[in-house]
């Protein structure tokens, strides 16, 4: 398949079949647009914010692109049932899910005619997903940052592909384009980035997180939370070497371990707070080099794929 007539191209109305992962606390309203703006699709995350917050990204959002963007919802968070509503109201074309089955949303979302995309991590939940109307999935990786599944992309996505038949969106491991032609391999129709999009020039982490993705080399990352059924994929900090301590140490509550992780995450995106702060990010940090901006990080992955593909 030649990139550029992915069927996620006409799908979502993109040049590119290059999607923003909905990174919680990260992806606002100047990374979205910056991706869309530059080919992609761009998300919204709503995991750190109220749905007034959140809509408030939207209205920003749509000043800053006429191209078509989305929201991230994770569906493990309190107010998800509220943000469902809000995608709604707003009339947003694009809604992504990560953590769970959006099946509870899926009749009034339809209805609204929102393209709902699912995040997930098996062949079992893609073939539900498709079942209650997806019409596209995110075939999530385990080397993937934030909250994760068991399987890897290697094995994930090819297993994703024979068991559906809408268009799959590879993710976990991504960052340049050997990854991205590597997924079209493996029979995806497009690739997931969050990691590579951490530095560009218009996301707003804080310049202690970009360039600790800049340092990190491939096996700087660290997954923790085993114990407590969320799994994440972090930078090895002082923290996460604690957080996995105290996971090893048995005399210690899991709500006690739970405490130490609350907002973590946002310590780490806005203060840059190294011994406080979860730095999410994937295993494809080892190969993330430099800052630049969204554009060039599309460009530059999009040629080196379409050379490696012989699609020039
Ligand atoms: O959701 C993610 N990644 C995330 S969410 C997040 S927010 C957070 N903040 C603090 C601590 C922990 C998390 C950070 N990163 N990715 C999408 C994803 N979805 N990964 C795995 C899944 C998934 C898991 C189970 C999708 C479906 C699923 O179905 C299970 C079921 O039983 O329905």
């Amino acid at each position: 398949m030649k990139i550029s007539e992915s069927p996620l191209c006409t799908l979502l109305g993109i040049k590119y079949p290059i999607i923003q992962g909905g990174m919680a606390w990260v992806a606002d309203a100047s990374l979205a647009a910056a991706v869309s703006n530059a080919g992609g699709l761009g998300l919204i995350s709503c995991i750190n914010a109220g749905s007034e917050a959140v809509r408030n990204e939207i209205i920003k959002c749509r000043q800053l692109t006429d191209k078509p963007f989305g929201v991230n919802i994770m569906l493990m968070a309190p107010n998800a049932d509220e943000i469902a509503q809000m995608v709604i109201n707003e009339h947003v074309g694009i809604v992504t899910t990560g953590a769970g089955m959006p099946t509870r949303y899926m009749a009034k979302w339809l209805d609204a005619g929102i393209k709902v995309i699912p995040v997930i991590s098996a062949s079992l939940f893609a073939m539900k997903a498709e079942s209650i109307g997806a019409c596209a999935l995110v075939a999530e990786g385990g080397e993937s940052g934030g909250h994760i599944g068991e399987m890897n992309t290697m094995a994930l996505v090819p297993a994703v592909v024979d068991a559906v038949h809408i268009p799959v969106i590879a993710a976990g491991g991504i960052a340049d384009g050997r990854g991205m032609a590597a997924a079209f391999m493996l029979g995806a129709a497009g690739v997931q980035c969050g990691t590579c999009f951490l530095v560009a020039d218009e996301c707003n982490v804080s310049d202690i997180y970009k360039d600790k993705v800049i340092s990190a080399r491939d096996s700087d990352t660290i997954v923790t939370g085993r114990s407590l059924g969320h799994p994440v994929r972090a930078l090895k900090t002082p923290f996460t070497r604690k957080f996995a301590e105290m996971e090893r140490d048995k005399s210690i509550k899991s709500e006690d371990i739970m405490a130490f992780g609350t907002g973590s995450l946002r310590k780490a995106v806005r203060e840059g707070d190294i011994p406080g702060g979860s730095f999410m990010a994937g295993e494809s940090a080892g190969l993330v080099h430099k800052r630049q901006s969204t554009a060039a990080i599309i460009e530059e992955m999009l040629g080196q794929a379409k050379k490696l593909m012989k699609d020039e």
